[in-house]
């Protein structure tokens, strides 16, 4: 398999990225946050996507060295940018299901990271998805649970694509819900997508939490989010994800 032989060595070189997506307050449309994308530029092929990288780091022994060096990557930048004078920034890293399977050591490893380089724990925010907790709920409570008594946020990722028992949900310590970009597509065409944001809306706030909806990419969006008090929005209508450089320009831009 040449891409897994050439993900490896691709580790620890300058063919990794971190791009940055700003979060923009819906309210105020201030830029508080960014999430972490990873980004590799293959020396042959050219730029290769996550969607297809990432299930091969997972199904290998891969996942580990590189999740600790995305979590290292965007904290530190969290950290530089602080330095740099920009306002405190939420960092959001998506965290894969596999690095879950070793619960005790995912504790240990953002509790490392964190004090490696300084980053404040409260602007970390990890995404998770809803099948994590699927195999060994009681294991990944108690991990989300050492994760928050830390300070760090947890956020859903893709809410509303999978398993989401509302008993779980209920007993999940969560701080946001990032809504699927799915149900934003064409929103003003499907009631039925209208009605499941509302809801979401509903129960996250009900339940203490922020709600985020992702992929925005219009200004008709955007008015209905403000109309349906969702807290905050991504999406390429604000900026795709950016270059670090290129990300502390677009904050000072947008405030
Ligand atoms: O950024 P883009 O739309 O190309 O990402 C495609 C997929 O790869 C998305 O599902 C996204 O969550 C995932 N992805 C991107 N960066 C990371 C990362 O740093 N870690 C993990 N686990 N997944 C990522
Ligand atoms: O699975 P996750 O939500 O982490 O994936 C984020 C992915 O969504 C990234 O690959 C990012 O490039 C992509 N994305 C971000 N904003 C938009 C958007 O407005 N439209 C579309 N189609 N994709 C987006
Ligand atoms: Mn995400
Ligand atoms: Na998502």
């Amino acid at each position: 398999k040449v891409v897994e032989r050439d993900l490896r060595l691709a580790l620890g070189t300058e063919q990794l990225e971190l791009h940055y997506q700003p979060l923009v307050e819906v309210a105020t449309g201030q830029v508080v946050g960014c999430e972490a994308l990873i980004r590799w530029k293959h020396p042959t092929r050219g730029w290769v996507s996550p969607a297809e990288f990432i299930p091969i780091a997972e199904r290998t022994d891969l996942i580990a060295p590189l999740g600790r060096w995305i979590l290292h990557q965007a904290c530190l930048q969290g950290r530089d940018w602080a330095r740099e004078g920009l306002p405190p920034m939420k960092i959001a890293v998506n965290l894969s299901p596999a690095q879950f399977k070793h619960h005790q050591g995912l504790v240990a490893m953002v509790a490392d990271i964190l004090a490696q380089t300084g980053l404040p724990a409260d602007q970390l925010q990890l995404e998770i998805t809803e099948g994590i907790a699927m195999h060994n709920i009681d294991a990944t409570l108690e991990v989300l649970r050492q994760l928050r008594e830390m300070g760090a946020l947890i956020s859903i990722d893709d809410f509303g694509t999978g398993y989401s028992s509302l008993n779980y949900l209920k007993r999940f310590p969560v701080d946001k819900l990032k809504i699927d970009r799915s149900f934003v597509v064409d929103i003003g065409l499907h009631p039925d997508n209208a009605a499941v944001v509302q809801a979401i809306v509903n129960l996250g706030h009900s339940l203490g939490t922020r709600v985020n909806v992702e992929g925005v990419e219009t200004r008709e969006q955007l008015d209905f989010l403000i109309a349906h008090k969702v807290d905050e929005a991504q999406g390429f209508l604000f900026s795709k994800a950016l270059p670090a450089d290129q990300f502390a320009e677009f904050v000072h831009k947008h405030s």
